[in-house]
């Protein structure tokens, strides 16, 4: 390393604020610090601004109404089409030549949408929908991989009004069905397979043995042919091959119908603290503004940008922000169909080259594995275009942080860390780039209008510099409308903790702990209840424990997280044969299988380890917290309230001897 390196290296080090750099604040959405202001006093009306970022075909008669709280409806009696936000406005606005969707495929080859061919396609598409019987309302399960039939096929459900709900193609059989089941959904699009590092992978069997634990009948399956002669398979008597079922209806015109604001959008299945996946439900009109909105404002987005958020459409990040938010604002989303070390490591860094991408937005899992594999990859590119950089899903650490501002912006891109949710449908704490000052490892201050803090467990704000947990006291646009048929586990898990119901007042608790400084800007700890987050991706430990004790010869298992250098935060096994069972490979093996099946490959433990016995309180429970440690590597604390400490020295050693 050369001495100015060197320097530069401990400069950064030491540096813990960053100031947006000039060149982009002189061009950015937002850069008047009076914003925050002008929401609070302006609110809820402030959020018009939202609103006003997308064609009605009705005016809204409120903005806000709260009479039945915490079911907020949001800009009540508007009426507008999403697919019409995304596609035909920008049409007739004469942009139809620009570039919607850019897309690189894993093996190489690229595909591009100008608005007007992907508004013939979502044409295209929802005719055909309509034509096998899909009805407004209807929901359409879609699980397909990072192909453009997904968003595709997702626009011309809201363009007839049909809610899709995506199930992320590396979710499992099991996955699909359960999601299927609960949305009582009676369409599914899908495809034959996907390519994964070259592999041509199967999808198509594993759609069908999903298929199999549906409960009602499934009336139509429409296959994408994405592998060609890869892979050869039978389309049972209900399925339909994509390609030739869409070519019936080329050229076809399908008005978009007016959707009430509040009528659902979307269903996005998600992790809780208990085993059921939770159905977040998303609407039309406020989930759309507030993808909007934040994609002006939060990732500076404008129509003539090309803009590339590297997250899986089956997420919700996906959702917004590749899909929704960027094509309501008639931008160019890049969308990557592989793997970031596919032929190469430097394939994200030739894709921002070679699309000249103006902003960037990842995860902090993806910036660490970048880290580990070294400077040489970025090196290899000009990545001048970049303008803004953006981070979200897990905590990331200063020293990621410091990485990704120096090597990937060239010291010349503003970092937005965002922190939100599925539920939240976009982000909620996360500086604004043309006015913030940064400090790595903390999201930043609330966006304006969003009224969140950090609380005790009684819900008093807690002091700068101490830890307890987020949450926010206002509702907003972009917010669940509730669970999917189920409003009783909406409020338990989201409203029941910090609200008080008799005064009328609500507060969301989102279930992340954090911290909070003097300037207000909050630090997030990571999740409070039995959730973890494995590279991002948000997995009950409650899932994954019944799947394991669903095998033959297992008595007991408890599932944690533990830290892992890449992922963040990896899956730990800890499990109890029963008599006459060994803990032994084939055991570990079929365990491992089970999750595998039951969760998918996201899931994949870690470690497995056999115990005779778990550590458990005199109360009976599972102590968590110290099978943390040991899957972390942490020194043991205070092991004297278990009713069994001989249990942990045991399992310690297994863990470390592996
Ligand atoms: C968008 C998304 C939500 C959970 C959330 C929190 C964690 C997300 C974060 C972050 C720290 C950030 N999370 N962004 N933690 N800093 N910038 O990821 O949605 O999959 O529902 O996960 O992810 O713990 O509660 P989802």
């Amino acid at each position: 390393m050369s001495q100015d390196n060197a320097d530069l290296e401990a400069r950064l080090e030491e540096q813990d604020t960053f100031e947006p750099p000039e060149s982009f604040v002189e061009q950015a959405n937002v850069t008047d610090p009076g914003v925050y202001e002008e929401f609070e006093e302006n609110w809820p009306g402030c959020w018009e601004r939202a609103a006003d970022l997308l064609s009605w075909d009705e005016e809204y008669d409120a903005v806000l109404d709260d009479s039945d709280a915490p079911f907020y409806e949001w800009f009540t009696n508007g009426e507008l089409n999403a697919s019409y936000n995304c596609l035909d406005r920008h049409v007739e606005d004469g942009a139809g030549d620009n570039v919607a969707i850019e897309w690189e495929g894993e093996l190489g080859e690229t595909r591009t949408y100008t608005y007007e061919e992907l508004l013939d396609e979502v044409e295209d598409t929802a005719a055909m929908l309509r034509d096998l019987g899909v009805e407004e309302d209807d929901i359409v399960t879609l699980y397909m991989p990072m192909i453009p039939e997904l968003p595709i096929a997702m626009l011309a459900c809201a363009r007839i009004g049909a809610p899709h709900s995506v199930v992320f193609a590396g979710f499992s059989a099991d996955a699909l069905a359960t999601r299927m089941n609960s949305a009582d959904s009676e369409y599914l699009i899908t495809c034959d397979g996907y390519y994964r590092r070259g592999d041509a992978l199967d999808h198509i069997s594993k759609t069908n043995e999903g298929l199999e634990g549906v409960e009602h009948e499934v009336s139509d399956v429409v296959v994408v042919d994405r592998l060609g002669d890869d892979l050869d398979h039978e389309l049972a008597d209900n399925q339909h091959d994509y390609d030739d079922l869409v070519a019936e209806y080329e050229g076809s015109t399908v008005e978009p119908v007016p959707r009430d604001s509040e009528d659902m959008l979307f269903l996005m299945y998600t992790s809780g603290t208990t085993g059921q996946p939770k159905g977040v439900k998303h609407t039309t009109g406020g989930y759309l503004a507030y993808s909007a909105w934040t994609s002006h404002a939060v990732l500076d987005i404008e129509a003539d940008d090309t803009y590339w958020c590297s997250a899986d459409i089956g997420w919700i990040t996906g959702h917004s922000y590749i899909v929704y938010g960027p094509l309501a604002l008639g931008t160019t989303s890049v969308m990557y169909e592989g793997t970031p070390d596919y032929p190469d490591k430097d394939r994200m860094w030739e894709i921002v080259e070679k699309n000249e991408v103006d902003i960037f937005y990842t995860a902090p899992t993806a910036i660490r594995a970048f880290m580990k594999w070294g400077t040489e990859y970025p090196e290899q590119h000009d990545l001048s275009s970049l303008r803004l950089l953006g981070t979200v899903g897990e905590p990331i650490n200063p020293r990621a942080w410091k990485w990704y501002y120096k090597h990937i912006g060239g010291e010349e891109c503003p970092i937005v860390d965002t922190w939100w949710q599925t539920e939240t449908g976009g982000m909620m704490i996360t500086t604004l780039p043309g006015i913030c000052e940064m400090k790595p490892g903390s999201a930043g201050p609330p966006l304006p209008g969003i009224d969140a803090q950090v609380v005790d467990a009684n819900g008093e704000e807690v002091d700068a510099g101490k830890a307890g947990y987020v949450t926010v006291n206002n509702p907003w646009p972009g917010m669940l409308r509730t669970l999917y048929n189920n409003d009783e586990r909406f409020i338990e898990e989201y409203w029941q903790e910090y609200s008080d119901p008799d005064a009328d007042e609500w507060v969301y608790f989102p279930e992340d702990g954090a911290k909070i400084d003097e300037d207000d800007y909050i630090t997030i700890l990571g999740r409070v209840d039995d959730v973890i987050n494995v590279s991002g991706h948000r997995l009950g430990t409650m899932e994954i424990e019944s799947a394991v004790v669903g095998v033959e010869g297992i008595a007991e298992a408890a599932v944690v997280g533990g830290d892992h250098e890449v992922k963040g935060e990896a899956v730990y096994v800890y499990a109890i044969p029963e008599d006459g069972y060994e803990g032994d490979e084939e055991l570990e093996e079929r365990a491992a299988e089970a999750i595998l099946d039951s969760i998918g490959p996201i899931a994949k433990p870690e470690e497995i380890a056999f115990t005779h016995e778990l550590p458990k309180t005199r109360s009976g429970k599972i102590m968590r917290r110290l099978l943390e440690d040991i899957a972390s590597g942490n020194e043991l604390g205070n092991t004297s309230t278990l009713r069994n400490p001989d249990v942990v020295d045991d399992i310690a050693e297994q863990v470390s001897n592996d």
